[in-house]
């Protein structure tokens, strides 16, 4: 299937999935419910949702099991979406625009932006620990570990931790591989893991998609630093050159544009040779991988 129709289709399937898990779980009326819906359904690319489908496309045919990793795609979104919310506050990284709309607390104030992600983050493991999902509770429980830890100390609030101490300081280049790793790599890696082990996948394919995963969460992570360089405000919706104005370390500090490129790209390669020896060549997974190297946003 051509990648951008992919695209196209999935994201739509995400959103009407995330519509109905929100009123599913919690009724239409209420300021913040509503301030929860405002950055979930203000856009973005749902990419983390999108390879966890298409992890488990990888290794399952099954419907059931394929609604399993939508909805556990579903609860990574929340999480990630809470990240940029908490991310947009004043006390950290206090940006007026994400995702080409007002950012969450310029609506709902400081207080009201907080509990939107709370709320959020608090959601992602009611979807996660439903009762009567239809995998084995084994399974269900290996994910829930999963997604905790990648979004928390050792995860994406680690990352973020690091990050924000790290800002106008002159820390080494192993420092920054931590940071992104756990910043941004750990959540885009477990939603591919978490496709997986939805998928019912053998420890086999496991394994290879979880370093496929690693090299994909790493690739995201230079092509976003590039992207804050290189491109412009209105193109990707949130302030562009912001790394540079906050003093951030990123891989063009560290090695220019056109070297942090191939860094790129040999990302997107070792993410394919995981993908070797599949019983059948996923595709989609390989077109994924250069979807996120070639990505304007
Ligand atoms: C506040 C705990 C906490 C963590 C924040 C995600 C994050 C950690 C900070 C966001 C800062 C940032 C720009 C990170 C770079 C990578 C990244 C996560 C970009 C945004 O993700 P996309 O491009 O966004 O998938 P959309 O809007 O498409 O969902």
């Amino acid at each position: 299937m051509e990648i951008k129709k992919y695209l196209g289709d999935r994201k739509r399937l995400v959103e009407d999935k995330l519509h109905s898990l929100m009123i599913a779980a919690h009724g239409p009326f209420s300021d913040h419910i509503e301030a929860m819906r405002y950055s979930l359904f203000v856009g973005g690319k749902r990419i983390r949702p999108i390879l966890c489908l298409a992890s488990a496309e990888a290794v399952t045919g099954d419907p059931v099991l394929l609604n399993e990793a939508l909805v556990t795609g579903c609860a990574i979104e929340c999480i990630h979406t809470y990240s940029l919310i908490h991310d947009d506050l004043p006390a950290m990284d206090d940006d007026d625009l994400r995702r080409g709309k007002p950012t969450n607390h310029k609506l709902y104030g400081e207080a009201g932006a907080i509990l939107a992600g709370d709320g959020l983050l608090t959601f992602a493991f009611e979807l996660l620990a439903r009762p009567g999902a239809s995998m084995r509770t084994t399974r269900q429980l290996e994910i829930i570990r999963l997604v905790a830890e990648a979004s928390g100390s050792l995860g994406m609030v680690g990352g973020q931790a690091l990050d924000i101490a790290g800002e106008n300081t002159n820390y080494p280049f192993e420092h920054l591989k931590t940071i992104h790793r756990s910043k941004t790599g750990a959540l885009i890696r477990c939603a591919i893991q978490a496709g997986a082990l939805a998928g019912d996948a053998e420890d086999q394919q496991v394994d290879q998609l979880t370093r496929y995963g690693e090299a994909i969460g790493l690739a995201f992570q230079i092509v976003d630093d590039l992207l804050d360089e290189t491109s412009t405000t209105e193109v990707l919706g949130k302030s562009a050159g912001a790394d540079k104005a906050r003093g951030k370390a990123t891989y063009p500090a560290f090695f220019g544009i056109e070297e942090t490129k191939k860094l790129a790209q040999q990302a997107v390669e070792k993410a394919k040779q995981a993908l070797k020896g599949f019983d059948t060549q996923p595709t989609l997974l390989v077109q994924l991988a250069d979807y996120i190297y070639d990505r304007t946003h």
